[in-house]
């Protein structure tokens, strides 16, 4: 599967990364960005879902970020900051040719093409390639003379659990949900105290004990031992994270 990515890199002049603005460090991938620049690929880095952290922080890693390549940050559910992006990959273009989205899953990559082909596209096949496209590549139209391709760049998500479960791993793949699904509660609890109450309906004391209430309170028991389904709880809790329903920041380091 990174085959694939490396390919998608191949065959563009600019790499768009897309982030969670939320794991910055954890969801971006510097083998990636290395690949782009040995060959030649002007990169950007998106950092999506600004909606969901403090606009000081989202600053902050900007900042950061910006010392290594060219940073935007955008909300495509409220779409802030897509005008610059499209400028800023306009810009990186010179105006015409073709762009990558790469990112781990769940990133928003097909959120974001999505903003940007707005209503003005149909996919075109038959777009002349100035970078070696084989036939039968579908391109989208995001601008007059820019194209993305139409199959996002997606990461496999590797590490350990916890980072697997931020990488977007689907939590049905994961060997248990539960390590990973505690740590969010507890990040997710310590950014914000009452989230998780106003969220769920369920008190928030410890880990464990939220993922049982919850499997009572939604009803969940698991059908061989008549326990509450705490698999389903923490599959929940990792599948809300990344839709947003539930969330917490971090901050670059110093
Ligand atoms: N809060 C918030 N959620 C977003 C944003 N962009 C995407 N999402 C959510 O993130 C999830 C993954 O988005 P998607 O575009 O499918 O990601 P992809 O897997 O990278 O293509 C979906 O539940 C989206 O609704 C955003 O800017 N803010
Ligand atoms: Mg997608």
């Amino acid at each position: 599967m990174l085959n694939k990515v490396l390919a998608s890199i191949r065959r563009v002049d600019v790499i768009v990364e897309v982030l969670d603005s939320r794991e910055p460090d954890l969801t971006r991938s510097k083998e990636i960005e290395r690949y782009a620049v040995k060959n030649g690929r002007q990169v950007i880095i998106v950092l999506n879902k600004i909606d969901l952290i403090p606009r000081e922080v989202a600053d902050r890693w900007k900042d950061y970020l910006s010392k290594e390549f060219p940073t935007v940050y955008v909300s495509t559910k409220m779409r802030q900051g897509t005008r610059l992006l499209r400028d800023s990959i306009k810009e990186a273009l010179k105006g015409e040719g073709n762009v990558a989205f790469v990112g781990y899953p769940k990133t928003g990559k097909s959120s974001i093409v999505n903003v940007l082909k707005g209503r003005k596209s149909a996919s075109v096949s038959s777009q002349p390639m100035s970078t070696g496209f084989t036939k039968g590549i579908q391109l989208i139209k995001i601008d007059s003379k820019i194209y993305a391709l139409d199959t996002p760049g997606i990461i496999p998500p590797h590490g350990n659990p916890f980072e697997k479960a931020i990488r977007g791993s689907n939590p049905d793949n994961l060997e248990n949900p539960i390590p990973p699904a505690l740590i969010i509660l507890e990040k997710v609890f310590q950014v914000s105290p009452a989230l998780l109450e106003t969220t769920y309906k369920v008190n928030y004391l410890n880990g464990m004990q939220f993922l049982q209430d919850l499997a009572k309170h939604r009803g969940w028991i698991n059908k061989e031992d008549k326990e509450p389904d705490l698999d389903l709880a923490a599959k929940t809790v990792i599948k809300d994270y990344h839709n947003g329903k539930i969330t917490y920041y971090t901050l670059p380091p110093e």
